[in-house]
């Protein structure tokens, strides 16, 4: 493959998303046009392996046909209802994924970032109603290099000027400490006005950053101690990818409130879901929060179908032994310019040093051509997270894309 846009038709859609689209991304130059369980295909009929999986979106791989069946005929049926009225779906979608992940109650919503905004706004209420936060002095602290989404809420936890810089003014009673620091972290939540800690359990756009063994653990025993609800935002780590349902499975861990999104429709629509106690979901009461598309019915039918996926086919399991075999492909690749590897399941990332002007980004315009799709993150850093339904012998052929591309140069 040439990785100069040669064709017309990448050309055509590229200029045309250049001159009227936000220039608010700076894609891989490639333009894909199908998509079926690992691969992708271009305009000009290249196939790539999806190493990136839509930041996690894809577990299941795209179009998996049980979700599309479920999609075409929840969609030709019913598909929006508003929650003005009851529809026939909600309450089956409600009951199966509270049962499967031990929780009393579902608070269905669209992007992840409205799964974490809605998370702080109960454990808001829940410390005024609950713990006894004098009114509007409830704070929520968060982990430096955090990434939850982009709304103004959420950049205001951030500590990246990419996320934050040129928004303000931020929302007040948010507060960061270090990540992986238990220390830090006991000092903060001492403080009896904190509701919550909100964390990913690896973070994701940090660059794959995966706590020691025992953080987790030591989270949720601090939070307990000092009364404070720990929020786990599983929106990229949960549904699999690290190699459990919910990445905090691995230390058996249950957090207050937990958040989900991505994988939850399979890379098909938006869906998003809180899941709480119910003395923690019933602090909201009728009409003090929601959305138009939250809970509708198409959402919910093909969020049963993915979910149902994961389970039917072992994603957990088979994320589990392939991202060990990746992992150690990856640390076999014979150049310095890879100066670390790690992950979990196959929520993976590579550290890139640039030598003689060739960077991260270089070398995923040259997977590119090899026929590997991934992107950087923070300029160095490489993600490696292809779908779960991935076998070993394609997995096998990827890491020889990787290692041949990595040592060629
Ligand atoms: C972009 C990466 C970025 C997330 C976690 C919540 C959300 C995300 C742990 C919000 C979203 C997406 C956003 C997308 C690219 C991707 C991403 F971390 F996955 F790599 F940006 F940092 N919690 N992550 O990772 O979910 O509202 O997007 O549905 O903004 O470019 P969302």
């Amino acid at each position: 493959m040439n990785s100069n846009i040669s064709s017309s038709l990448s050309a055509e859609a590229i200029q045309l998303e250049d001159k009227y689209g936000a220039h608010n991304y700076h894609p891989i130059p490639v333009v894909l046009t199908k998509g079926e369980g690992v691969f992708v295909w271009d305009v000009d009929g290249n196939r790539y392996y999806d190493f990136l999986s839509a930041y996690s979106a894809v577990n299941q791989g795209h179009c998996h046909p049980k979700i599309i069946a479920a999609m075409v005929e929840q969609a030709s049926k019913l598909t929006l209802t508003s929650r003005a009225f009851h529809n026939d779906v909600l309450g089956k979608y409600e009951k199966f994924m509270t049962e499967l992940l031990g929780y009393d109650k579902l608070l269905p919503m669209n992007t992840g970032v409205e799964g974490g905004e809605t998370a702080i706004k109960l454990a808001r209420r829940w410390g005024y109603e609950v713990k006894g936060i004098e009114k509007n002095k409830a704070k929520v602290i968060f982990a430096e290099g955090n990434f939850w989404g982009r709304t103004l809420a959420a950049v205001s936890s951030s500590n990246d000027p990419s996320s934050y810089a040129g928004y303000g003014p931020f929302m007040p009673g948010f507060e960061l400490i270090p990540y992986n620091d238990l220390v830090a972290l006991e000092k903060a939540i001492s403080d009896p006005n904190v509701a919550a800690f909100m964390v990913e359990p690896i973070q994701g756009e940090a660059g794959v950053l995966v706590p020691n063994e025992g953080y987790l653990k030591g989270v949720s025993n601090l939070c307990k101690k000092y009364n404070v609800l720990f929020i786990a935002d599983e929106v990229q780590t949960g549904i699999a990818r690290t190699g459990k349902m919910l990445a905090c499975d691995h230390e058996n861990v249950k957090p207050d409130i937990l958040v989900l999104g991505k994988a939850l429709s399979g890379g098909t629509i938006p869906v998003s879901a809180v899941l709480a106690s119910n003395e923690i979901m019933l602090t909201i009461k009728p009409g003090e929060h929601g959305s138009t598309y939250g809970g509708n019915p198409l959402a919910c039918a093909v969020a049963i179908a993915a979910m149902q996926v994961v389970i039917d086919e072992k994603l957990s399991e088979n994320a589990e032994r392939l991202g060990a075999i990746l992992r150690v492909g990856l640390s076999e690749i014979n150049s310095d310019r890879v100066t670390a590897v790690r992950g979990k399941g196959l929520l993976n990332a590579i550290v890139i040093q640039e030598k003689d002007g060739i960077d991260a980004w270089d070398i995923c315009l040259k997977l590119k051509d090899k026929g590997l799709l991934a992107k950087p993150t923070h300029g160095d850093i490489i993600r490696f997270a292809p779908p779960l339904v991935i076998n070993e012998e394609q997995l096998k052929d990827c890491i020889l894309i990787i290692k041949e591309t990595i040592e060629s140069l």
